[in-house]
């Protein structure tokens, strides 16, 4: 058996109490993974390769301590020779391997998968420096290479290899794997990234800026490297064909082990697509079955009955279009097949809607998935019926039962046990412990509705994950932030269509108004974390104006007092399990029908925040969960946002012209933040806002700032405020990712237990 103890004196010969955290961190990642690897790997027949350009998996000791089932003695052995595991895990680097939702979308998936028993393994690539690091300076965002690769790391170096083939030369990959224990399971699953040995971080200069065309040395560096150039679009090919052609020949190698023949390979494994970002893995698998022998019409319908494809975004901008041109200088091998698969969409079917390559040339690249998967997916109940009805809908017409809805979920070990640890022994005090294998006995949450202890402990909590926040905040930025406030939370990447300026307009009201002698009851707190890519001008410009509003205010004595606002650097899956507990308002406030689900929604509602939303991707089935009473609905609704944009009828300046809209528009330019400011950034923003505005801020702005003022009304009201508190928590059970997959599985993956 596995100790501690044992571990850390082999390793430092002393004993560990006088070790250094760094030096326990190191005792503690190799201990975890030396138990990890006694676990028997998930070997049973059928096999699911979930696919992903993204794993935002998060630090992983305490995760997978608690997946172990180790937590809890490791804790209490580190505290008896007076070490912190928390102070510990400080040390550990959080991998860089993700971008947003659908990052974290996969890695909370994987925890699932793992935990429900299924045979499932995650593919990706090892991105070096991953997605850039935010630094925040002069109200601005900079960015720097994220090093988060140490020598001492969760990957374990497999042999496997394989040669992939470019048109001008071959690269050759290795493997790395990272066990996904899964909750006190018997077996495993792994994440398996792929990499290159000749990748080298040396080639990288001012900031984030490299070499693109030096493929052999910058194929796996960064996550999403800059593609405003033609070279920039060529190496995310070039990664896109890496994932996909490894993965695809891992697959068939599994597959060939557990005894396929190839043409039974949809009995042995099924492959999900993460967004369009691994399609290419369907050309690719055709090739290698033909190279295999299978002919061609054969290895199509193989291919058909083994794919399935998420959709993740209606965004115009992120459904991905390759020019023909750019795959031939790439990847030549595939345009042939690819020109076959669209000819044949192109015989049966003459709407131009539907076609592979369009007139200009360009691969749809959803549209391959669509044509030759079986299973088209969304992510929740409102966007999949926008992509039946409206994005997608002559596919719908052609294919309607390919088409169906999963709701993301999130993983309650990571989002309520990790993060929440009191709320955690207080609902076992209160239910037991079923509800960490079944979160829909939550709802028995509800009974106690009335329980005036239950109320005054989750106050207790609160308060306390309040003041963690707090000290969080001024260790790493040095910020104080005050814990008696109502804390008011927006955190998500950056961009126009999730409206964090929308927010940043309400505070510039709230500001107005308590200039105006209107002083709130209780002082706010408004958060706003998440990164705006780099070439993405206006988000950029929002975090300039975020970050002014908060200097001024700060230096205002009158206000102060009263409103704050914080912008936390490099907001990252560490900081969220910071900040969600923490939060009693969950910002949720994209226009309608552009946030395909969110997940953050569901974390907030799992730790006990109410959410201020739109009726937009996973809001929607929180209200019909939790009913009007408990939760705060603003906005146009998607149908009336939808006929806006087709009858162009949206007019940004009749909005700015309305006596309450105005004054707070033109704050953006006035002299208090242009003394603080960049006049460009803010004046640009400025004329966004009136003469643009593509995703209709001003639509909703006063609906907004109605229903938040509402809800601070109705904060003070404590007991009425813990009653929706209660609901939310008891009914946050459906958004277990647990019961995702197990739908997935039931309707798509079909994989034995
Ligand atoms: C697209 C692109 C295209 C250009 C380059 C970079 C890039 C990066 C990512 C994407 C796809 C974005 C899709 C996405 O992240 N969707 C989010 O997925 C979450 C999980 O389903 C969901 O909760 C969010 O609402 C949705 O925005």
């Amino acid at each position: 058996m596995l100790n501690l103890q044992t571990t850390v004196q082999a390793a430092y010969n002393k004993p560990i109490s006088e070790c250094s955290n760094e030096e326990l961190y190191v005792a503690l990642l190799n201990f975890t993974k030396a138990v990890s690897s006694i676990k028997p790997i998930n070997n049973s027949k059928k096999k699911l390769y979930y696919i992903s350009a993204e794993f935002l998996i998060g630090k992983l000791l305490s995760n997978n301590l608690i997946n172990l089932g180790l937590y809890d003695s490791v804790k209490e052995e580190l505290a008896e020779n007076g070490k912190d595991l928390i102070a510990i895990e400080e040390v550990e680097l959080e991998p860089s391997l993700g971008n947003g939702g659908l990052g974290r979308l996969a890695a909370c998936f994987l925890d699932s998968i793992a935990t429900l028993g299924l045979n499932g393994d995650g593919i990706g690539l090892n991105y070096h420096y991953g997605l850039f690091q935010q630094v925040l300076k002069n109200n601005q965002q900079e960015t720097i290479p994220n090093r988060w690769l140490k020598r001492q790391s969760w990957l374990t170096t497999s042999h496997h290899s394989y040669e992939v083939p470019f048109a001008h030369f071959t690269l050759k990959s290795m493997l790395y794997d990272i066990d996904v224990p899964g909750y006190k399971t018997a077996k495993k699953n792994r994440l398996r990234l792929f990499d290159l040995a000749s990748v080298d971080g040396s080639i990288i200069h001012d900031g984030i800026q490299f070499d693109k065309t030096d493929i052999a040395k910058n194929l796996t560096l960064f996550l999403y490297p800059d593609d405003s150039d033609r070279q920039g679009e060529l190496l995310r090919i070039f990664q896109q064909y890496f994932m996909v052609s490894n993965g695809a020949q891992l697959i068939l190698d599994e597959a060939v082990s557990r005894g396929s023949n190839l043409y039974d390979l949809a009995d042995y494994a099924v492959i999900q697509i993460n967004d369009t970002h691994p399609s290419l893995v369907i050309p690719e698998m055709i090739r290698l079955l033909m190279l295999a022998g299978i002919e061609m019409d054969t290895a199509i319908n193989i291919v058909r009955s083994m794919t399935a494809y998420t959709n993740h975004t209606i965004l115009a901008e992120a459904l991905e279009k390759w020019p023909l041109d750019f795959l031939e200088e790439v990847v030549p091998h595939l345009v042939p097949i690819i020109q076959e698969l669209d000819r044949r969409v192109k015989e049966s079917y003459q709407d131009p809607a539907v076609q592979i390559i369009d007139e200009h040339g360009r691969v749809h690249m959803a549209h391959m998935d669509i044509h030759y998967g079986y299973s088209v997916n969304g992510v929740a109940a409102l966007h999949t019926e926008i992509l039946k009805h409206s994005e997608l809908k002559p596919f719908y017409d052609i294919y309607p039962e390919k088409f169906n809805n999963k709701t993301n979920g999130i993983t309650f070990r990571r989002w309520l046990m990790h993060a929440n640890p009191r709320l955690t022994s207080l609902l076992d005090d209160y239910l037991g412990h079923g509800w960490h294998h079944d979160a829909s006995q939550l709802e028995e949450l509800l009974q106690l509705e009335d329980s005036k202890a239950l109320k005054e402990s989750l106050e207790k909590i609160k308060a306390h994950n309040k003041r963690k926040l707090v000290r969080h905040m001024k260790e790493r930025q040095g910020f104080e932030v005050n814990p008696n406030a109502i804390f008011d939370i927006q955190i998500k990447r950056l961009h126009e269509y999730k409206r964090q300026q929308m927010n940043a307009l309400y505070v510039i009201h709230k500001y107005l108004d308590i200039k105006a002698g209107h002083i709130p009851a209780r002082p706010l707190t408004v958060f706003f974390g998440g990164k705006a890519a780099p070439a993405y001008t206006i988000a950029q410009d929002i975090i300039h104006l975020i970050m002014c509003l908060s200097e001024v205010i700060a230096n205002d004595p009158q206000v102060a007092p009263h409103l704050q606002v914080v912008m936390v650097e490099n907001y990252n899956v560490t900081a969220a399990s910071f900040l969600i507990p923490a939060a009693d308002i969950s910002e949720q406030i994209s226009l309608a029908s552009k946030e395909a689900s969110g997940t953050g929604n569901m974390k907030f509602m799992l730790n006990g925040a109410l959410t201020l939303g739109t009726s937009d991707g996973a809001n929607v089935e929180i209200h019909e969960l939790v009913g009007d009473d408990n939760i705060y609905i603003f906005g146009e609704k998607s149908e009336t946002v939808i006929d806006l944009y087709a009858q162009s009828g949206y007019l940004a300046r009749a909005y700015y012209e309305r006596p309450s809209i105005q004054p707070l528009v033109d704050f953006i330019v006035s002299e208090p933040v242009l003394k603080v400011g960049n006049p460009e950034r803010l004046e640009r923003l400025y004329h966004e806002l009136i003469n643009k505005d593509w995703f209709m801020t001003l639509l909703d702005l006063e609906d907004y700032i109605a229903t938040k003022e509402k809800m601070l009304a109705d904060y003070e009201d404590r007991d009425s405020w813990l009653n929706k508190v209660i609901v939310n928590i008891a009914k946050a059970g459906f958004f277990s990712s647990d019961r995702t997959i197990a739908q997935y599985n039931e309707e798509v993956w079909h994989l034995e237990k």
